[in-house]
């Protein structure tokens, strides 16, 4: 499997919509510009997320207004977002270290 570990931002901090972009960027494995479920699996691990599974399921969920499946679009992003600092109990400074 070609996925990477990333060290996603310089300070560590995601504190807006469009950094928790980039960082969920990172792991857009096949590059297609949309998080699926195990894309976003791979992330909520990568921040030692407990349940990662379960989480990643809820966050789709959540965030995927059109039901497509995957997080695509400023609107499911932002969505994503808010689950993200509202669900996760991961403070969202953390996200972007291993
Ligand atoms: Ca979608």
């Amino acid at each position: 499997m070609a996925f990477k570990r990333y060290r996603a931002l310089p300070q560590g901090e995601v504190t807006t919509a469009e950094e928790f972009r980039a960082w969920l960027a990172l792991f857009d494995a096949d590059g297609d510009g949309r998080i699926s479920r195990e894309e976003l699996q791979h992330a909520l691990r990568s921040l030692n997320v407990w349940f990662a599974w379960w989480k990643a399921r809820g966050g789709v969920r959540a965030a995927d207004a059109n039901r497509d499946g995957r997080v695509d679009g400023d609107d499911e992003v932002a969505r994503l977002f808010a689950f993200a600092q509202r669900q996760l109990h991961v403070k969202i400074t953390q996200l972007g270290f291993n």
